[in-house]
């Protein structure tokens, strides 16, 4: 993908200086130049090897749940291997320059944490948080994901502990719920912010692509950051068409931090 690197518009780097509370909600886009893949983009996306709605759903694991299980895992590893880019530090520097920052995102990686950033909302679950598919109970991973598990390769999930079910991911799948807790705490963040940095996400799974919209009722300043164009572009006040990584660290030059 041509990396355009988008001037920064000052109205924006204002917005970001004088900014008493900032919504920061970020998807794949955020961890793709960690090397992760990200859902959509037609090269590397994972539903172009993959049918990723297929698997990312309760009626997969229940299917084959050892062909879900591997796909998470080898995701895990892809994770493991990962270190978080220029786009997580700069948020997480971001969190330490201004009054009140939430901290929203759709990605089940733990680069936004591993880059510094605390108390982040995860409204799709974690790869990091298995949990018992039918007591519920917490798992923990009995090993380091599979040095390199071939993509696809099926692994049996491990059995809880408590009533011997299989463990799944401790990820938000198609046709479930989002953790209530995390729904509230983002909803309320995107209602109270008065600018909102919407960050590598293609804005199309609800109800996350809700809080955009939820920010632009409550009057706050929205921005987009994305090098290809989404359903948001028609509503944000500012759509930087640039990658994160790049853009992200000159917003916050731009803003004086
Ligand atoms: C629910 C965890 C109901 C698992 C995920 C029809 C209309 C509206 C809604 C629906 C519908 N049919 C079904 C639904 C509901 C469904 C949904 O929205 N489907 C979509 C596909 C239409 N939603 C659900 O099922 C949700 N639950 O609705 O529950 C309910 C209600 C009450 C009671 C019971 C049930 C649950 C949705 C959560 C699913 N889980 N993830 C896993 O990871 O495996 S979603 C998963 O996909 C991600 O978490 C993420 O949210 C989404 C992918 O989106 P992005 O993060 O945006 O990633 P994507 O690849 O799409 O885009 C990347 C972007 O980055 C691109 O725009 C690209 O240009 C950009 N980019 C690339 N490089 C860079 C970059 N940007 C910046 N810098 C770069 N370098
Ligand atoms: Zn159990």
């Amino acid at each position: 993908m041509a990396t355009v690197t988008p001037p920064i518009p000052p109205a924006l780097a204002q917005a970001l200086a004088q900014a008493r509370r900032v919504a920061v909600f970020t998807g794949a886009g955020v961890s793709a130049e960690s090397g992760i893949s990200t859902f959509r983009d037609p090269l590397s996306g994972l539903w172009s090897r993959f049918d990723a709605r297929a698997l990312a759903t309760p009626e997969a694991f229940a299917a084959q749940p050892d062909l879900v299980w591997g796909w998470y895992e080898w995701r895990r590893a892809q994770v493991a291997r990962a270190v978080p880019n220029a786009a997580h530090r700069a948020i997480a520097a971001l969190a330490r320059l201004v009054p009140g920052l939430a901290l929203i995102t759709q990605n089940v990686d733990n680069l936004h944490e591993r880059a510094g950033s605390e108390g982040v909302i995860h409204l799709h679950g974690s790869l990091h948080a298995p949990r018992c598919s039918a007591c519920g109970q917490a798992a923990s991973f009995t090993a380091a994901p599979a040095d390199e598990p071939a993509e696809g390769r099926a692994i049996a999930p491990p059995a809880c502990g408590h009533c011997g079910a299989p463990i799944r991911p401790g990820v938000v799948w198609f046709g479930e719920s989002l953790p209530a807790q995390a729904w509230q705490t983002a909803l309320a963040a995107a209602g109270d912010c008065d600018l909102f940095l919407s960050i590598g996400t293609s804005a199309l799974v609800y109800p996350a692509a809700e809080l955009p919209l939820r920010a632009l009722r409550a009057g706050a300043t929205v921005a987009q950051v994305n090098p290809a164009a989404t359903p948001l572009d028609a509503r944000a006040h500012f759509n930087l068409r640039g990658a994160a990584a790049d853009v992200m660290p000159r917003l916050l030059a731009a803003a004086g931090f």
